[in-house]
């Protein structure tokens, strides 16, 4: 999984760039197949599956995000954030050995093409959701919001897990 992150930073100008190009061409050309319409959150050909939050132990810790997402667009898209509508701010992390320990950082760029699954898990990648609302309870809901390259965004609802809930899933080590 890791070598599929190390292209997210070269892919940045290279996506600005394609982008801008789509764009003029749109103008240009009326002739081509339209694209389906795109809807407002929602990328086409992603899908989230089992999407959760697993709250912290201590209320008002930052409470973590984890799904599995799937990318079959014909478009190269980078996820650049991540959102929560009920916290503060929300932050892409991964783990990743830094000053000889292994330790959560924020993530790089992450690139799909189609065909990719990331998996965002513990001890992996999620979506660090920090100062939740206390409205954030087990049993209740999350709205998560990706953006990728371009501003497109996905919006989704994660369940709401109560600390220690074995439905986080993800072995330990
Ligand atoms: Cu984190």
């Amino acid at each position: 999984m890791n070598n599929t992150f190390q292209t997210g930073r070269r892919m940045k100008h290279m996506i600005n760039g394609g982008l801008l190009a789509a764009a003029l061409s749109l103008t240009a050309c009326s002739s081509e197949p339209e694209a389906p319409a795109e809807e407002a959150g929602t990328i086409p050909g992603m899908t989230i599956e089992n999407p959760r939050m697993v709250l912290n132990a201590i209320e008002g810790n930052p409470a973590a995000v984890y799904f599995d997402l799937k990318y079959e667009g014909d478009r190269g898209l980078t996820i650049r954030k991540a959102e929560v509508a009920q916290a503060g701010s929300a932050t892409l992390h991964d783990y990743g050995e830094y000053d000889f320990k292994v330790q959560m950082m924020e993530a790089l760029p992450i690139p799909l093409t189609n065909g990719t699954e990331v998996e965002f898990k513990p001890g992996a990648l999620h979506v660090m959701a920090f100062e939740p609302s206390a409205d954030l309870k087990p049993g209740g809901t999350a709205e998560v919001t990706i953006t990728v390259s371009g501003g497109g965004t996905h919006t989704f609802d994660a369940e709401v897990l109560a600390a220690g809930d074995e439905r986080a899933g993800g072995e330990e080590g």
